[in-house]
């Protein structure tokens, strides 16, 4: 089986950091889509709420997007194919989704929580975290501020979310899922070892449903058997992915809490698990590449005028190709091309390749007349 690649997070962090201490909350909205629905048509309210593809009495193509908790009792979730979720509860009740009204009440959420902290990052529709590290002098005074919101948003957009509360993201994150739906979970810096021992691998971000396999051919199912192994041990064992998994596990994560338009440049680099020596191997990863970062800055008003490519030989010997247009702009396909543009010069080259990466910066005036807090992000993976 080969190595794990935990790609799907943002992993930006260096090793030999300290543990951090700060205090950050990680807030998610319970079901969401499945609430709102529910919110709207009190019909809907302790049934179980499928949102999702047209089941076709059994028949229909597509996907769960989310259900009620009432639906999950019957083994229903996310992603699983629809067919299957109507074969499990055919007397559920089954609805399109309407995103419109998913993101409407997802701004009104974020406002609520950038109320409480203008260090604020939208990590996905129904997700956010709020940095709290020099608004609270303690944990327990973060823990109301997590009631105050748990309690704001259900007063006001008749939704629920669990709050998760802890020295990095990455343990606030943990902390949210905890105890859904409407949980709140601290979990302080000195109790983290306790907090994490006993869960499932699973829970660390970047280990799903096939990476655990690899681990568990190791003999490792829970997160405490990580501590027993011990720093070293996961470094040589699990490489890079080992490295992140002790930093989580060890309050080690120095990413900040940051929005994408507060940033200078954004970019993505992957190492490979292996020296690559085929081009179309590489093309493909950056077309993954690409399509992350567009993904993630579509609809954010961010433009740029400058694409660079980062491409690192066996050896170490790196290289940096880039291009400024005169205009700036968002363009997925546009991008793809100037960067198989830059690629160019390289595709005869005969040394394998170890790392490749491409950036977006110079981004348009707007943006620039946040100079004070801009900075340099880079997903590592
Ligand atoms: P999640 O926060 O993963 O799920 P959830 O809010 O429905 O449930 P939970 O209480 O466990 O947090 O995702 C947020 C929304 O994103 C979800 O309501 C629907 C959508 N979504 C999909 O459309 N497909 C997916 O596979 C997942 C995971 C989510
Ligand atoms: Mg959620």
């Amino acid at each position: 089986m080969i190595q794990p690649d935990l790609s799907k997070i943002g992993i930006m962090y260096e090793s030999g950091l300290k543990k951090e201490n700060r205090i950050i909350l990680h807030i998610d909205l319970d079901c969401f889509f499945a609430a709102v629905e529910a919110r709207d048509n009190p019909k809907y309210k302790g049934k179980p709420l499928i949102v999702g593809a047209d089941p076709k009495g059994g028949n229909g193509r597509g996907v769960v997007s989310t259900c009620s908790y009432e639906a999950r009792k019957f083994g229903i979730h996310s992603a699983m194919p629809i067919s299957q979720a109507y074969e499990l509860c055919p007397d559920g009740i089954f609805i399109h989704p309407h995103f419109k009204k998913y993101s409407e009440t997802s701004d009104k959420v974020f406002t609520i929580l950038q109320g409480y902290s203008p260090i604020f990052q939208a990590a996905s529709i129904d997700e956010a975290y709020i940095e709290l590290t020099n608004i609270c002098k303690d944990f327990s005074e973060a823990e109301k501020i997590a009631e105050s919101i748990r309690k704001k948003v259900k007063e006001e957009l008749h939704i629920t979310c669990s709050v998760g509360c802890g020295p990095t993201k990455s343990i606030a994150k943990i902390a949210s899922d905890h105890n859904k739906p409407e949980g709140i979970t601290v979990v302080e810096p000195d109790s983290i070892e306790l907090f994490l021992k006993n869960m499932k691998i699973t829970r660390i971000p970047g280990i799903g449903k096939k990476s655990k396999l690899y681990y568990y051919q190791k003999g490792i199912r829970k997160i405490g058997d990580f501590y027993k192994l011990g720093k070293e041990k996961i470094e040589k064992l699990f490489g890079r992915s080992g490295e992140w998994i002790w930093n989580v596990i060890s309050g080690i994560d120095n990413r900040a809490v940051i929005e994408i338009h507060d940033r200078k440049s954004i970019s993505k680099e992957t190492t490979f698990s292996r020296d690559i020596g085929d081009f179309k191997t590489v093309i493909a990863k950056i077309k993954d590449l690409n399509e992350h970062i567009h993904d993630k800055i579509m609809g954010k008003g961010i433009r740029y005028r400058t694409i660079s490519l980062k491409i690192r030989f066996k050896g170490y010997t790196t290289y940096t190709r880039a291009k400024t247009l005169n205009s700036p702009m968002i363009d997925r396909n546009k991008a793809f091309s100037i960067i198989m543009e830059l690629i160019d010069e390289f595709l005869e080259e005969k040394r394998k390749i170890r790392l490749i990466g491409i950036r977006f910066s110079n981004f348009d005036k707007d943006n620039k007349t946040r100079q004070m807090t801009l900075f340099d992000f880079t997903e590592h993976n």
